[in-house]
């Protein structure tokens, strides 16, 4: 197939990671828009979500380049969408393996993007940011910032947003990255993160059970409902390489942002339908150090004015959506 060809067809994906919290949503969204059999699932375990009986699911380690490009060439992938990583609280427990995979894994990604001319997503997030943002920042801590950051996740984040742009520039690899503030879903497991009680919170809220929570209550980040989340990934993965290399050469890395809270604002939501709800405070100092170092807004005007970003959840909305789709009722 000539490559004229090529970038006509429509592209054939691979999400690597795709068994946590975002690829099943990604892949439901990709294959409505780009055909079943277009977009493989991949991950390191079994399949555990419906999603991965929709389409093509295969085993994929990031860590190993052989494997992974035998799918790339077997498949004939176009673009490639990286969900493996271990989340904040994790990599601090196992920095080793977290390494491995947060860097190793994006690595070999991004040298697979060069050899078969691959375009390619690896998210970011608000953790690539260190505690100096929040105090020169405190009304969003823009694209463009000193990312001195404080947690291991964050220095892997930081390495692959700097490698990635470099593979960009010196071999024009089409990279792509958004940072992605704290992710909230009802029918998928986060997974070691720091942002992780406000999905845990919901889930006691509606078995009508109160909640200890590891923040304190005024430990205010950015979060994001799933649906806004994967809406942008699959928005910045379509948008043409000439208005991306033209608004910003060379910089491909763009902060995305829907709403803010803390523990004791998202605690108040809930009150709203369970008047009963209580939360306790028993803070864990590995994640609290984490939450504490992070940016409380993000400043995401490059990524609306250059390709058209725009959330729809606030912490309402997604207060009723959390409860309704945990079988709780908002009546
Ligand atoms: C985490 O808490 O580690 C993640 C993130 C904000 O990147 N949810």
């Amino acid at each position: 197939m000539r490559l004229s060809q090529r970038i006509l067809r429509t592209p054939k994906v691979l999400i690597t990671g795709g068994g946590g919290q975002l690829g099943p949503g990604l892949a439901r969204l990709l294959r409505e828009q780009y055909g079943h059999e277009n977009v493989v699932l991949s991950d390191v375990r079994k399949p555990n979500n419906p999603e991965a009986y929709n389409g093509p699911w295969k085993y994929a380690d990031v860590t190993d380049y052989k494997g992974l490009e035998q799918i790339i060439v077997e498949q004939d992938i176009d673009w490639v969408f990286n969900f493996a990583a271990l989340l904040s609280a994790v990599s601090e427990a196992m920095p080793e393996l977290a390494y491995n995979v947060n860097v190793g894994g994006c690595k070999n990604i991004l040298d697979l993007a060069k050899v078969h001319n691959l375009r390619v997503f690896i998210p970011s997030t608000i953790g690539a940011y260190g505690p100096a943002s929040k105090l020169t920042h405190p009304d969003g801590v823009p694209d463009i910032d000193i990312q001195r950051c404080t947690s291991f996740y964050g220095v892997h984040k930081v390495f692959v947003e700097n490698l990635g742009e470099n593979y960009l520039r010196k071999f024009g690899v089409d990279f792509r990255c958004l940072r992605y503030p704290g992710i909230i879903s009802a029918d998928t497991e986060p997974g070691g993160g720091t942002t992780d009680y406000a999905v845990d919170i919901y889930k006691k809220a509606v078995k009508g059970e109160n909640y200890t929570c590891y923040l304190k209550p005024d430990s205010t980040l950015p979060m994001m409902h799933v649906d806004d989340c994967l809406r942008a990934t699959a928005e910045f993965m379509k948008a043409s390489e000439e208005l991306l290399n033209i608004a910003r050469p060379g910089n491909r890395c763009y902060n995305i942002s829907a709403m803010c809270f803390n523990p004791a604002l998202v605690h108040d939501s809930i009150k709203t339908h369970f008047p009963q709800f209580q939360v306790d405070y028993k803070i864990d100092p590995v994640r609290q150090a984490i939450a504490d170092s992070w940016p409380r807004r993000f400043d995401d005007r490059n990524a609306r004015e250059v390709w058209g970003w725009d959330h729809e959840y606030d912490l309402g909305r997604l207060t009723e959506y959390m409860i309704q789709n945990l079988g709780g009722s908002t009546a």
